[in-house]
Parts: C-alpha cells; sequence; structure tokens
C-alpha cells in the first residue's frame, strides 16, 4: 500500500448506533478518498490476530471481546499525510480527552467503545489493510 494511505474501521457501537454514513461523511468532507470499504464481523480469534500489537496490554481480551461483539466497517482511505491526518480527525483515544469536533467526541461512548479505529503508522496501516483486503481490492 502507498503511504498516502491510511486503514480505518468504524467499531461496533458506531455500526449499532446508526452512525456508519455520519461517520463517512466526516471522513469524505475531510478530504479522504474510499479506496477500499465493507461491512463485517470478527470472531474473537480473528480481533485477536488484528489487536497482536497489543497483546502484553491489560486491556487485551476485554478489547477483543467487544471488537468482536457486532458489524465493523473496514475501510482503506487516501489523502496526503493520510495516518497522521486521519488521526487528527478522529481524536484521542479516550472521548472525555478527544478535541471539540472530532469524530471521536462526538460519536465515541467510552475509551472502549470510541467508535473507530485508524492505523497509528504507514507500516501498520499497510499490515491492517492487507488484513482485510485482498490486493485486488486495493485500487
Ligand atoms: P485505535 O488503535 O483503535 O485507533 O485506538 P488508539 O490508537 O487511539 O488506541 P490504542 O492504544 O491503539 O488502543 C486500541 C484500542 O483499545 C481500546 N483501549 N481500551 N480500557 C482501556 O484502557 C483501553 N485503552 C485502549 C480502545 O478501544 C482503543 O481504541
Ligand atoms: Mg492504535
Amino acid at each position: 500500500m502507498a503511504t498516502n494511505r491510511t486503514f480505518t474501521m468504524l467499531k461496533p457501537d458506531a455500526v449499532g448506533a446508526g452512525n456508519t454514513g455520519a461517520i463517512i461523511k466526516r471522513i469524505e468532507e475531510a478530504g479522504f478518498k474510499i479506496i477500499a470499504l465493507k461491512k463485517t464481523q470478527l470472531s474473537a480469534a480473528l480481533a485477536g490476530q488484528f489487536y497482536a500489537i497489543h497483546k502484553e496490554r491489560s486491556f487485551y481480551n476485554e478489547l477483543c471481546a467487544y471488537m468482536s461483539s457486532g458489524t465493523i466497517v473496514p475501510m482503506i482511505l487516501e489523502k496526503d499525510n493520510a495516518v497522521e491526518d486521519f488521526r487528527n480527525l478522529i481524536g484521542a483515544t479516550d472521548p472525555k480527552k478527544a478535541a471539540p469536533g472530532t469524530i471521536r467526541a462526538d460519536f465515541a461512548k467510552s475509551i472502549e467503545a470510541n467508535a473507530i479505529h485508524g492505523s497509528d503508522s504507514d507500516e501498520n496501516a499497510a499490515n491492517e489493510g492487507n488484513f482485510f483486503f485482498s490486493a485486488f481490492e486495493q485500487f
């Protein structure tokens, strides 16, 4: 994946609350182009693989259970400086600390049910995009 791309997924709280369209509108209005998009649900085992990077953290088991509890919407997005600009668009992990106007400030329910994921590096964006989408879905 090119370095002007990032990976995101709408989490079960956001999809369950019917906020999929509103959040995608924010993303497009911020200048991100949708390269790939689907609606799916992770098993606990697949969530564990996706979040293997967090294996040693105290919240890992809860996170995997939560992320496999409902529908998610993974996407690959394209924009100049995509990873950093997207992290700024979604705001801090804890919605209580997220800046006003960010997606998490407006849609997240808690530090765990925080509406949306955003990759934290170009390398992780590529790996996470490849986790959900085959090469021919990434054009
Ligand atoms: P994300 O990966 O989802 O974009 O979030 P992030 O970089 O802001 O946060 P990260 O440290 O990567 O944590 C991944 C997700 O784990 C949940 N979490 N729970 N209970 C807790 O203290 C706690 N801390 C993090 C959140 O859902 C977070 O987005
Ligand atoms: Mg993260």
